[in-house]
């Protein structure tokens, strides 16, 4: 019996003792743990008589369970104290700034996108949108394509799969098809007499979207965003389309004074076609637009051939119409100086972070564009 009151005695002082919670742990295995001290009493009891166990069995379980105390209530005791020093030795700055959020942005092409929106949209021009699959009529038939014409070559379009009807639909090659269906759409009939078409000419119209063509390189991509517009109504004429288009651009690039051309080209979906240049300076290594006596092709436009016309049920002898049509992401790599088409559409973090927008920087022509 005096062993166990010399090992409670011994165990209480070095509980007392124990600098931390580290060493109370240590103490606790020496004691308790399976090969500890307490433990191999407690294995004593198995070869002992049944009276020395009535008597030991007692003692030793109790001087176990109140050791097991001690070290619990030291233990609470240590951590409290370790709780104490860290409160009275660390402070906590309040008045810190907290980290900045990262914040999304507006990609480049949408801000041109919404951009050119706001000033097509200030002229009375209308937003339509389609399917970015379409029919080969829609994207080609209807727009006066010949059927040997070299675009609707494999290389140069994203064909399906025919359908069970045989039927080839397609990824669309430029945004042209919207307007056939909103030109297609004038001859619907109402659905009752007493119900108004309201999509009469005239039509004005903006489409921007995704359009698709077999390239790649560093001015071409797959997947790139187009904006076409339509005008179609009685008596339109070339000096529509020009006073339209140089209006745009001065608005666009915010710059006064802006000279255009119009060079003769050929489209089989206009007839007579042009392309735009706008003067601009590329004597610094960098495009300046609006200064300089050198040229930069930015659109392609002209009067709706009359065989687009017809396709569409409108009569040409009635109607005309102009139409262009504009890369996007083009323009805004001239507007924005990002040099390489491809980094527009990789979603690298770092450059929509230098070249994105705020979202709060909507374009709007009374506040400015940008
Ligand atoms: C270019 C040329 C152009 C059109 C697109 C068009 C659409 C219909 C009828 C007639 Cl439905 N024309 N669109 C007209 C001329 C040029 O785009 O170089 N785009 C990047």
């Amino acid at each position: 019996m005096t062993d166990l009151t010399t090992l409670e005695a011994d165990l209480s002082a070095q509980v007392a003792a124990a600098p931390d919670v580290a060493a109370l742990e240590a103490l606790r295995v020496a004691a308790l743990g399976k090969s500890g001290s307490i433990s191999g009493l407690l294995k004593t009891l198995g070869s002992m008589s049944p009276d020395e166990r009535r008597e030991a069995g007692p003692a030793i379980n109790g001087l176990r369970d109140r050791v097991a105390a001690a070290l619990g209530e030291r233990k609470a005791a240590l951590e409290a104290a370790e709780l104490d020093a860290r409160l009275a030795a660390e402070t906590l700055d309040l008045t810190l700034p907290a980290p900045p959020r990262r914040k999304g942005s507006v990609h480049p092409t949408m801000q041109v996108q919404d951009e050119m929106i706001s000033i097509f949209a200030e002229m009375g021009f209308a937003v339509a949108e389609g399917p970015d699959i379409e029919t080969d009529f829609n994207n080609f038939t209807a727009l006066n394509f010949p059927e040997k014409h070299p675009a609707r070559e494999m290389h140069d379009t994203f064909f399906f799969n025919p359908g069970p009807d045989g039927e080839r639909k397609l990824l669309r090659t430029h945004t042209s098809p919207v307007q056939v269906r909103a030109m297609q759409r004038t001859n619907e009939k109402p659905a009752a007499p007493w119900i108004a078409t309201t999509i009469e000419p005239p039509i004005r119209i903006v489409v921007p979207g995704r359009t698709y063509r077999c390239d790649s390189d560093a001015t071409h991509s797959p997947m790139f965003h187009q904006m076409e517009g339509l005008v179609i109504d009685k008596g339109i004429h070339m000096g529509h389309l020009k006073w339209t288009l140089e209006t745009f651009i001065a608005r666009f690039f915010e710059v006064e004074g802006v000279v255009s051309r119009f060079r003769p080209h050929h489209f089989p979906f206009t007839e007579p076609s042009a392309e735009m240049d706008i003067g601009c300076d590329r004597s610094g290594g960098e495009i300046r637009i609006g200064t300089g006596s050198d040229w930069l092709e930015i659109l392609g436009c002209g009067m709706v051939h009359p065989n687009v016309l017809r396709l569409c049920g409108i009569d040409p002898d009635v109607y005309q119409g102009f139409a262009f049509g504009l890369g996007i992401d083009r323009l805004g790599m001239l507007k924005y100086g990002m040099p390489d088409l491809r980094d527009m559409f990789e979603g690298d973090t770092r450059w929509l972070r230098h070249y994105g927008f705020s979202a709060f920087a909507a374009p709007n022509p009374a506040t400015g564009l940008s």
